[in-house]
């Protein structure tokens, strides 16, 4: 059975990357891609019926919880705090550009009002609020993209058959009811109700593929019907970026590329082995503590200023940051998260010019710091004090000047070097930047 799947896989990816070979991005689409280029940072929302337990979004699989008795949690689904609007402007106050929520997650409970399963937030629950479109409201008001997650992975689903490697301990029976052509259906379904409902998308961020990569890369298209879902995308907004979490190099039609809790080019958590860094805009993916969904005893949280850190990291390599926080039960965002947010919203509503806009620098990582770039202008962020800072830069420097307040900071210039006298730090910052202007 799995060998006629991988053949059938096969033969539909090979039809439809030959389809895929001419995509060619709607100016639509590459208006999108620059302006989510320049957004640099968003903020990642993993909520569903899993953070009723409080033991991240991974808890069915790990407790192997069954599938019917965890579906009854939506009985309790029932966020009485949860308040759209007040998650977008603290979001936007931390400085995100935009947000990525889970429409639905591995569980399979939808977050959105879905004819294609009543096992979702508006019918399957008390609450019966469709969370998405209150959120696409509260972001329309604020002036804030919304981005959708969408896992092709379900843990529920009789349909979802054959198996992959994860979802095997709850207890759905092996295969009697499995359907993957219905299961295909049933995903285009939804991806048309979420390109249809909630007005433009920035994108959509399809998660799990990996849950088949016992079967090589050139089937994967194939197994998950790839090029007819992005197909169905973009005739249904041209503009809605695609991304997909498989770890690998991007396929055609893809017009992101993802890292997961990895620095683009860097492989840290070992997710990205054999991803190159492609040319698409890039997006790297990390938990504020070490959890995505609510974890109820997940306290290390990593302090604001590594968060600042990371984020001007990443920008300094040309990625954007997408930093998770996973919401309690009653809807509220924890307040570990929120503190977070709002002093990285204070040290970017200060040093924003040299992060949203810019472009991976051109000095590589040094024990000093990064750099950052934007049409004449260099940034040098200094993640430690640093009297003094001889660099080899061939431009004519024009001024350099501290960009919190603009303090000049004195330079010699001779031979394609440049020296500069930092002055002495006031107050503490994660990160000093110092702009410095060519001719
Ligand atoms: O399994 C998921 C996980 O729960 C989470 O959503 C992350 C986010 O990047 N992606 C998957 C693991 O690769």
């Amino acid at each position: 059975m799995k060998r006629l799947i991988l053949l059938f896989a096969l033969l539909l990816g090979a039809a439809g990357a030959r389809a895929q070979e001419g995509y060619v991005p709607a100016p639509e689409n590459l208006a999108a891609r620059g302006q989510f280029a320049a957004d640099r940072f968003g903020v990642f929302i993993h909520w569903g019926l899993y953070a009723q337990p409080g033991q991240g979004e991974w808890v069915m699989q790990q407790k192997n919880l069954d599938y019917r008795e965890y579906a009854r949690l939506a009985n309790s689904f029932y966020p009485s705090k949860f308040d759209a609007r007040a998650w977008v402007r603290a979001i936007k106050a931390g400085g995100a550009r935009y947000i990525t929520i889970t429409s639905r997650h591995h569980d399979g409970f939808s977050l959105f009002r879905s004819a294609a399963t009543p096992y979702n937030a508006v019918d399957g629950t008390p609450f019966g609020r469709d969370i998405l479109a209150e959120l696409a409201q509260a972001c329309r008001e604020e002036g804030i993209r919304l981005h959708f997650y969408y896992s092709h992975v379900d843990w529920g689903r009789t349909d979802y058959w054959p198996r992959g490697r994860t979802g095997h301990g709850t207890g759905r029976p092996d295969g009697k009811e499995g359907d993957w052509a219905h299961y295909q259906a049933f995903m285009k379904a939804q991806l048309t109700e979420l390109l249809t409902q909630y007005g433009p998308v920035g994108a959509i961020w399809f998660d799990g593929l990996w849950d088949h990569d016992s079967q090589p890369r050139e089937a994967q298209p194939g197994i998950w019907g790839l090029y007819d879902q992005y197909a169905l995308i973009h005739r249904l907004q041209p503009g809605c970026l695609i991304g997909n979490n498989h770890h690998l190099d991007p396929f055609p039609g893809e017009d992101i590329q993802i890292f997961e809790k990895d620095v683009p080019g860097e492989n840290e958590a070992g997710f990205s082995g054999t991803a190159g860094v492609s040319r698409l805009p890039l997006e790297t993916c990390q938990t504020m503590n070490n959890s995505w969904g609510y974890n109820i005893t997940d306290r290390r949280y990593k302090s604001a200023d590594e968060l600042v850190r990371y984020l001007v990291r990443t920008a300094s390599k040309g990625a954007n940051l997408l930093l998770n926080i996973g919401p309690r039960p009653d809807g509220t965002l924890p307040e570990e998260a929120l503190a977070r947010l709002e002093e990285m919203g204070k040290w970017l509503a200060v040093n924003g010019e040299s992060i949203y806009g810019t472009q991976a620098g051109s000095i590589p990582e040094q024990p000093w710091g990064v750099t950052t770039q934007k049409e004449n202008k260099l940034y040098l962020h200094l993640f430690r004090p640093q009297p003094e800072l001889t660099l080899e830069l061939p431009g004519k420097v024009r001024s350099a000047v501290l960009l919190a307040d603009g303090t000049p900071v004195s330079f010699k210039q001779k031979k394609g070097t440049v020296t500069l006298t930092i002055p002495e730090p006031t107050a503490a910052t994660p990160d000093r930047v110092v702009t410095l202007e060519f001719r």
